[in-house]
């Protein structure tokens, strides 16, 4: 059956889409479903409000990742702020650039960061309980790009177990491993659970 995907990130789409790889999930833009405005203020809120918009103007359950990167130096900044952390519509390179310019005179040793994906999984749009799911991937912030996978901050956050950026990483290694493998994993077994 079909799931519409509250989602017009690409990277995100390829990724969730490689993940759920046994199931129908057809992103928002195949029913010309606009982006919600995110105005939560947490990962949790933004996940919700984008899951409810996509299921009321598609009438079919909806998955969102409401996802972002949280720096230890910048008091967690860019946060649920990340893909606009250099204002809306910036490029990933843009917000790249603010963030490195951000912490140029931190240490290597306090650098440390990490990615959270919160997905929400609704039923229908009046959906009382949706599913909630968390994933947190930790890894450092790197001072210049390395790698060309992946999207958005993944050439700069160094992922220490394997040596390299996540931006080095083979697709279907981070797809394994990351933030948003993790909450897609968990919320697959609540999934097949009921
Ligand atoms: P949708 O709301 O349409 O899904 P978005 O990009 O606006 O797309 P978010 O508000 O959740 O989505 O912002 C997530 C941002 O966090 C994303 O644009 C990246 O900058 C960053 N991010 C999230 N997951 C990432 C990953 O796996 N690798 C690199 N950057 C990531």
């Amino acid at each position: 059956s079909q799931i519409v995907l509250a989602s017009s990130n690409q990277g995100k789409i390829r990724e969730i889409q490689a993940i759920l790889q046994n199931q129908q999930i057809l992103p928002q833009g195949q029913f010309n479903i606009s982006d919600a405005e995110e105005i939560g203020s947490t990962f949790i809120e933004n996940a919700i409000i984008k899951a409810r918009h996509a299921a009321t103007h598609s009438g079919l359950p909806a998955i969102a990742d409401d996802s972002g990167l949280v720096v230890d130096a910048l008091n967690g900044a860019p946060g649920v702020i990340s893909a606009r952390y250099a204002g809306m519509g910036a490029s990933d390179q843009a917000n790249i650039d603010k963030l490195l310019q951000a912490i140029q005179d931190v240490p290597a040793t306090q650098r440390n960061a990490r990615f959270i994906c919160v997905m929400v999984y609704m039923r229908h749009s009046l959906d009382p309980t949706p599913i909630v799911t968390q994933g947190v991937w930790e890894g450092h912030i790197l001072p210049h790009n390395i790698g060309s996978n992946g999207f958005g901050y993944d050439p700069i956050f160094w992922v220490e177990a394997y040596q390299c950026s996540s931006a080095q990483l083979p697709p279907e290694l981070k797809n394994t491993i990351s933030h948003r493998a993790q909450a897609l994993q968990a919320l697959t077994r609540q999934l097949t659970h009921c």
